[in-house]
């Protein structure tokens, strides 16, 4: 591979990561949530394409499109094969950038039609999976699609309702898909031999670095926590301040006290995020009453991050009280820190000196799919530099020539893969 393929990898991922770009559920910016209509036309795009590099495809019962790459000598409809799988998720944030999770997708699909222009064959084959519950960006479920592949998809999580309070078991019906089927997307253990993902790093410390991709060495764990506040709603002109029990100045002192918790742990590179919040009954001159937000909490390691929720629970308990209101809190997602496989790093690390490239090695601090994937298999991730580190935006960035060597780098990882190194 040189510096020609590398180049036309790229543009082929640029080209195809602008098309997926186009298909939003808004007409000025991308937003595309699981399992709706642009989600299938998404999910159909990518189908086609893994078809045209000579995949065969089926979707599973969580709309995952699973593109399947023979192994040598396999006859069709063979079960029960040994796989490689390779993938990521093709669902987005609100008004999201075009490269996060999209990427892997296409730079999957990419090696596949590699392989198939040389008739390169391995003794294993490969599964490109295109998720598309990563985000977690419409149902309070996270990792959903490729818990359900992983064997750990948790049937409580059906009812789960969207901000329009309909549920994921009816959204996948309308999608055409059978909730009561979600056992059989589980990949039996035996037929996994790992599982990587390339992924825009969605930090600065590449960009720092300046090396265009590295290997990631764990994934940050995360809770997603639901914290209600409910008080006393009254009349913005008469209740006085001392006899108020506002629910919104009491959340507000809560996400100040995230912060500070977030802020007193570096050494766990903490962090806590509010990103949501309901404040009902939503006038102006009405005292809120209930207010609801979620509370987005990571650490490197859990023991701080269980400690920190711990603290953060005692803290909201006592804001409160003190203002003559009662909160609850319940934690929806609890994903645990998830460590690669050192010898899928090595391999990526390989794969990286071969072309010449430094092989930094840095921690995520934002969650993927691999840690549902790590319930059934080893797994890793290659990252790709992004411009100012910036990701969840629609500045979002990586470059043609990037994004061609991670392409050029999962291809080297690929051919050098070998299940027996795992140990
Ligand atoms: O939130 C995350 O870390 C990921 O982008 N879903
Ligand atoms: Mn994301
Ligand atoms: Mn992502």
């Amino acid at each position: 591979m040189d510096g020609p393929d590398i180049e036309r990898f790229g543009a082929r991922a640029e080209a195809m990561l602008e098309e997926l770009a186009a298909i939003s559920e808004e007409p000025d910016r991308l937003t595309r949530r699981f399992l709706t209509p642009e989600h299938k036309r998404a999910a159909h795009l990518v189908g086609q394409w893994m078809a045209e590099a000579g995949m065969s495809v089926a979707e599973d019962a969580l709309g995952t499109v699973r593109g399947h790459y023979g192994r040598e000598g396999e006859a069709a409809g063979s079960n029960a094969v040994p796989r490689l799988l390779i993938g990521s998720h093709i669902d987005t944030v609100i008004n999201a950038g075009k490269y996060d999770g999209m990427l892997g997708v296409v730079a999957g699909i990419l090696a596949i039609e590699h392989f198939r222009d040389r008739n390169q064959r391995f003794g294993f084959a490969i599964d490109v999976l295109a998720f598309g519950d990563e985000e977690g960006s419409r149902f309070p479920t996270v990792l959903s699609s490729s818990a359900a592949v992983a064997g750990a998809f948790e049937d409580r999580w059906l009812p789960g309702l969207d901000v329009d309070g309909i549920a994921l078991d009816q959204a996948m019906r309308d999608y055409g898909l059978d909730p009561q089927a979600v056992a059989a997307a589980a990949l039996p253990r035996e037929e996994a031999l790992a599982y990587v993902e390339v992924h825009i790093e969605q930090g600065p410390v590449l960009e720092h670095q300046d090396a265009p991709l590295g290997v990631v060495t764990s994934i940050a764990g995360q809770f997603r926590t639901r914290v209600t506040v409910r008080g006393m709603a009254g009349h913005a002109g008469t209740v006085p301040m001392a006899m108020r029990q506002d629910a919104l100045v009491a959340a507000s002192e809560m996400v100040i006290s995230a912060e500070a918790i977030a802020r007193a742990h570096p050494e766990a590179a903490m962090v806590a995020t509010v990103g949501t919040m309901k404040v009902m009954p939503g006038a102006a001159n009405v005292v809120p009453d209930i207010v609801e937000f979620v509370l987005d909490l990571r650490a490197s390691s859990d023991p701080p991050r269980f400690k920190a929720l711990a603290e953060f629970t005692h803290r909201v308990e006592k804001i409160a009280a003190a203002r003559g209101c009662t909160v609850t809190l319940e934690t929806y997602h609890d994903c645990a820190t998830a460590a690669c496989a050192p010898w899928l790093q090595d391999g990526f690390a390989r794969s990286l000196e071969t072309l010449g490239l430094p092989a930094p090695r840095l921690v995520s601090g934002a969650g993927h799919d691999g840690q549902a994937m790590s319930k059934l298999t080893d797994f890793a991730m290659l990252f790709v530099r992004c411009k100012g580190g910036i990701s969840h935006n629609p500045v979002e960035f990586a470059s043609v020539r990037d994004m061609g060597l991670a392409v050029a780098a999962l291809i080297r990882f690929i051919e050098d893969f070998d299940p027996a190194r795992r140990h």
